[in-house]
């Protein structure tokens, strides 16, 4: 399925980009079409503190591999900068570290994945940092929450786990109105550089964990940022440099293999994603599904504005309670019960106990991750076996309704 964007001009040519975007052959004296894995931790200098091409000094500053990452990964966002870090929430430490200090406020959605929202309220509160969480299907509730001291408003895109849609382009619109100079970040995670642009829509950085839909293969752990301002890039790569929480040359270049194909994938995550959430809806087992690409999602509409197709993140409420739930997980055969998505595989997980543990139990239940909720992340595998999967799980939970 794919939206109309005002004729999809802002994804134009993305799988040419993606393939040969910072990728030069040139780049190498061997010509490699592939880029180099480049192990090097140092580099020669010309003369005390002179670069060749004023670059290289230090591998945690910069390095050839997760160069053609980054520059990738700046132009398959519309940006003109990207950098890379060794998790998703080393590059969310690292934009707190870049632009808030003690005494400065943010404003964040109010469902988060479990550890952005134990990172914010447990670990950067306590240097000063004050958060205020919102619900941020409303735009207004995030103008409402900005003081004075408002630095930095951030959400995800597509929330993790309850698929709510934060409408990048009214609540940036919005936020800049009141002061220009608060940084708006997106967490894209759930949908990926190919079915949305946050950049595009005038968010002022797009976050990434890289471990999910980017890399794809479920066997690197890694986050991107990607922004158009110099002055932010600046910012961000002095504490990319100074923390030092960088990925290695071997992981950046799994990403960006990975990158290569995330058209390809996206699509077909898609398409299984929608199967799967259609085949939920009308599931006697099912209490309720909640999908973005389905016009029964609340904000379908909103969404088709900001996304140009949905990816393979589906949940729904089973019936019955926990031991259903538990019962349903543990009778999967073709989905793996894990934490972590967006990869080739499917997975499936029960928030409340894994992924979203760590998000106060009142909070859990003011937004409805209950015992009975359940996430699904649909991966490639063919269609018809992924619902008979759902179907004889759904059944082996529930033998009667
Ligand atoms: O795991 P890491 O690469 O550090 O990324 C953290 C992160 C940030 N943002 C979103 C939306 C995420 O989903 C995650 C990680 N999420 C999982 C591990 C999960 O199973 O939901």
């Amino acid at each position: 399925m794919r939206y109309d964007l005002d004729g999809e001009a802002p994804f134009k040519s993305f799988g040419t980009d993606a393939i040969h975007a910072g990728q030069e052959p040139e780049k190498w004296d061997s010509r490699s079409v592939v880029p180099l894995i480049g192990l090097s931790t140092t580099f020669k200098q010309e003369s005390p503190g002179v670069l060749r091409h004023d670059k290289y000094e230090y591998s945690r500053g910069g390095n050839p591999t997760r160069e053609c990452l980054e520059e990738c990964v700046a132009k398959i966002e519309n940006g003109k900068h990207a950098l890379a870090y060794a998790s998703g929430l080393a590059a969310t430490m690292s934009m707190v570290e870049a632009l808030l200090e003690n005494g400065d406020h943010a404003v964040t959605g109010d469902d988060l994945y479990g550890g952005t929202n134990r990172y914010f309220n447990k670990v950067a509160s306590k240097h000063g940092v004050e958060f205020t969480m919102v619900d941020v299907r409303n735009p207004d509730n995030v103008v409402a929450a900005i003081k004075p001291n408002t630095k930095m408003v951030w959400f995800e895109l597509m929330s993790n786990p309850l698929l709510r849609i934060g409408d990048v382009k009214t609540i940036a619109e919005k936020v800049h109105a009141v002061n220009k100079d608060i940084v708006v970040c997106v967490d894209n995670t759930f949908l990926s550089s190919y079915n949305a642009r946050p950049l595009d829509l005038g968010a002022d950085v797009v976050m990434h964990s890289a471990t999910k839909y980017m890399n794809g293969h479920s066997d690197v752990v890694m986050g991107l940022l990607a922004m158009k301002s110099d002055e932010l890039k600046k910012k961000l790569m002095f504490a990319q440099f100074a923390i030092g929480a960088v990925p290695s040359a071997f992981d950046c270049y799994l990403v960006n293999r990975g990158l290569k194909t995330l058209h390809v994938r996206m699509q077909r995550h898609g398409e299984n994603g929608l199967a799967c959430a259609k085949f939920l809806e009308s599931h006697d087992r099912v209490a309720g599904v909640s999908y973005p690409g389905l016009p029964s999602h609340p904000q379908h509409e909103v969404f088709k504005t900001i996304a140009r197709s949905c990816s393979g993140m589906v949940v729904f409420y089973i019936k019955g309670g926990l031991q259903e739930a538990k019962t349903f997980l543990a009778s999967l055969k073709v989905f793996t019960l894990a934490e972590s998505l967006g990869g080739f595989e499917s997975l499936a997980e029960h928030p409340a106990i894994m992924t979203h543990a760590s998000v106060p139990e009142d909070q859990r239940k003011v937004l409805g991750i209950s015992d009975t909720f359940i996430r699904l992340s649909v991966g490639l595998e063919d269609e018809a076996d992924l619902l008979a999967d759902l179907d004889q799980a759904l059944k082996a939970a529930l033998p009667t309704v």
